[in-house]
C-alpha cells in the first residue's frame, strides 16, 4: 500500500511561518484531509480530534477505528440532540460515502482522545492512526490548533465553548 504526505504551499512556509500549511495523506481510495485536533488548557486529560475523510467514486469505505500514541484510548464519537440537549456518544463506525466525504468538526463526528499523555500544545503534531475497513490503517499528523478553534489552520479563531457534557460518562 503506497501513502503519499502532499503538502500543498509548503513552499509558502518558509516565507510565512505563521499560515499552517494544508496537509492531506492519502490511502489506496481514502484521502485523510487537513487533520486537526484542539489545544488542551491545563491539566486536561481529554482530547478531540477532527479531519475530512474522503473516499474515491464508487469506494465507499468504514471508519471502524481510531489509535493515537498520545492518548491511553481513543474512540470515534458523534453529537446528537438527547432532550433538546447537545449530547455526545461513542460510535461503531462512521460511513465514508464513495466520491464523497466525510467532515470531522466540533459539534460533528469527532476522534475523542481519552488518557492523554501530555496536553495538546498549539503547533504540535499529534500523530493518529485512522483504520478503516477496505484501506486499512493511515496513519496522519494532526496540526494542533488553538483551544476553542472551530477549524483547522486558522480558517476560524472563534472563541466559542464545545459542549463536552458527557465526557466521563461512558
Ligand atoms: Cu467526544
Amino acid at each position: 500500500m503506497s501513502r503519499r504526505l502532499a503538502c500543498f504551499g509548503a513552499a509558502f512556509a518558509f516565507l510565512v511561518p505563521a499560515l499552517a500549511v494544508a496537509h492531506e495523506y492519502e490511502a489506496g481510495s481514502i484521502t485523510v484531509a487537513h487533520p486537526w485536533a484542539r489545544a488542551t488548557p491545563g491539566g486536561a486529560t481529554i482530547g478531540a480530534a477532527y479531519a475530512e475523510i474522503k473516499a474515491k467514486d464508487g469506494a465507499a469505505d468504514t471508519l471502524v477505528s481510531a489509535s493515537s500514541p498520545a492518548a491511553g484510548r481513543v474512540e470515534i464519537h458523534t453529537h446528537s440532540m438527547d432532550g433538546g440537549v447537545m449530547k455526545m456518544r461513542q460510535i461503531e463506525n462512521l460511513a465514508i460515502p464513495g466520491g464523497g466525504s466525510a467532515v470531522m468538526k466540533p459539534s460533528g463526528d469527532h476522534i475523542m482522545l481519552f488518557d492523554l499523555k501530555a496536553p495538546l500544545k498549539e503547533g504540535d503534531m499529534v500523530p493518529i492512526t485512522f483504520v478503516f475497513e477496505k484501506a486499512g490503517p493511515v496513519t496522519v499528523e494532526a496540526t494542533v490548533e488553538p483551544v476553542g478553534a472551530k477549524g483547522p489552520h486558522g480558517m476560524d479563531h472563534q472563541p466559542g465553548v464545545e459542549g463536552h457534557e458527557g465526557h466521563g460518562h461512558h
